[in-house]
């Protein structure tokens, strides 16, 4: 895959942690690149490569070097990590200090000063990075938390350049963030940027207090005064490629494998998914905890029910992560043990990612999607779900702490520290008159096909003024 390229000089950045494509060593110690496919990739490629456009991240390996290449009209741009780098600036501050801080403190963030400095030094590459391969004037677009002093750092570096920066994860409330011991480094870090952009009006409203108060910003128009400087803030609730997936799931393939899955589960009355990567905030023990509730009651029974729970291996080397897989296995133990017979299992758990196609049949065949973070962004699988439902059938079942409800109202949306609101929900969703689920369904899927990624794209690069 692709050639070698020099310094290019860029017209478009994009600087995310990782590239969007993978490294991989064989076996014999050869390299090889692979695709990862993901919306943000299909959003941004079109925008890439109509304007000479380059994509700045770590291709996933500790303690390689690898470097730029074109890749299909794409440059690629590989920032190298070291094994130390990948402990302390991913693995530490990125996972385990911002990602719990930012999610409500779900489980507690550690604050160490070592991981803060290969946060610091790391951050620091990446803009030397962009620095060598953008053109003068050329427009960065920095993605999500692991990247937030690239801003301020590449500001200090190219005062020429048109600078936006996108927040994936929710930005905390003002109490929260305090108690982050570098928090004035990271605000001042996002205001480096022309256009700070995050999924909902929330996260503007904390980051424009915390820009007020901890670095001395004063209002503006559309956002914040800054050294001098506009910087604009807005919400831009990210999406899915709702084309894509919606002609996928129309596949004779998907819809014959989509009637096999519910064969093989049993040919239940009712099929129950959860699609999530295994993350604490995804609220996974919050769905089996109803689960489990419901069928002790009696209110479900395990011989026309069944709940399909998959989950992507994530984060394996964190400490919470390590902990939050040994508690789900061990309570689908527990659930099985007591509600299975012989051949008849209530609960099927799966710990694999799948393909798209795959993931889509299963979409397909699903009755109740499961979507109930304790916090969440935005969170893409309910759109997905949303997106595959060309038969407008199946009943989406979601948190009201994901960006997700803002948009998705016609869903049935819960409280998920409500176990027996989470009960009442997942026992009306299993029982909805067809017509009523048809009609949310419908709207769901219409607000959908309206706000998809490409939009989402569009929006935020219009509000930073590069036409596209
Ligand atoms: P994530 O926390 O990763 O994203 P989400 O938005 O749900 O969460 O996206 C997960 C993606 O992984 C989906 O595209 C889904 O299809 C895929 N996936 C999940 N399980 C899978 C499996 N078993 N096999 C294959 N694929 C699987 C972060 C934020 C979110 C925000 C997104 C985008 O945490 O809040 O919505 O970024 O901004």
């Amino acid at each position: 895959m692709g050639v070698v390229v020099g310094h290019g000089k860029a017209e478009f950045v994009v600087v995310a942690n990782r590239l969007p494509v993978d490294l991989e060593q064989g076996p014999d110690g050869s390299d090889s690149w692979k695709r990862s496919p993901g919306g943000l990739v299909t959003a941004l490629e079109p925008i890439l490569r109509s304007r000479r456009g380059a994509w700045v991240g770590w291709p996933g390996l500790a303690d390689a070097q690898a470097d730029p290449f074109e890749d299909d009209g794409l440059e690629l741009h590989p920032v190298d990590l070291t094994a130390d780098d990948v402990e302390n600036y991913y693995e530490g501050f990125s996972n385990d200090t911002l990602w719990p801080l930012y999610h409500d403190v779900v489980v507690p963030p550690s604050y160490h000063r070592h991981w803060w400095q290969a946060y610091v030094r790391v951050n620091q590459r990446f803009a030397e990075a962009v620095d060598t391969v953008a053109a003068e004037g050329a427009t960065v677009w920095v993605q999500d938390y692991q990247l937030q002093l690239v801003p301020g750092q590449l500001r200090d570096r190219r005062p020429d350049l048109r600078i936006g920066f996108f927040l994936h994860i929710p930005f905390p409330p003002v109490e929260l963030f305090h108690q982050l011991p570098w928090r004035e480094q990271i605000v001042r870090g996002l205001l480096g940027a022309d256009l700070v952009g995050f999924h909902t009006p929330g996260g503007v409203r904390n980051f424009r207090t915390l820009a007020t108060r901890l670095a001395g910003a004063t209002a503006g128009h559309g956002g914040v005064v800054y050294r001098g400087r506009d910087v604009k803030l807005g919400a831009f609730p990210v999406s899915i490629d709702f084309v894509a997936l919606d002609k996928l799931s129309r596949t004779p393939e998907v819809i014959a494998r989509a009637a096999d899955i519910r064969h093989e589960l049993g040919d239940p009355r009712h099929l129950l998914l959860g699609v999530d990567r295994l993350d604490y905030t995804k609220g996974i023990n919050v769905r089996l905890r109803a689960f489990e509730e419901l069928l002790a009651e009696e209110r479900i029974s395990a011989d026309d029910t069944v709940f399909l729970q998959i989950a992507t291996p994530s984060r394996e080397r964190v400490e919470h992560y390590v902990r939050l897989r040994a508690e789900i296995e061990q309570t689908v133990g527990r659930i099985n043990g007591e509600h299975s017979w012989i051949g008849r299992t209530p609960l099927s758990y799966l710990h694999q990612s799948l393909p798209r196609e795959e993931l889509t049949a299963f979409y397909l065949a699903a009755d109740v999607m499961l979507v109930t973070p304790l916090r969440d962004g935005m969170n893409l699988v309910a759109k997905e779900y949303v997106a595959c439902r060309h038969d407008d059938g199946g009943v989406l079942v979601l948190s009201e702490f994901t960006g997700a409800a803002r948009e998705l109202t016609s869903a049935l949306l819960v409280n998920p520290h409500d176990t027996d609101g989470v009960k009442a929900a997942l026992a009306r969703a299993v029982e909805m008159p067809p017509d009523e689920a048809r009609r949310r369904m419908r709207t769901l899927r219409r607000h959908v096909k309206r706000h998809d990624v490409d939009q989402w794209a569009h929006g935020f690069l219009d509000a930073l003024g590069m036409p596209t």
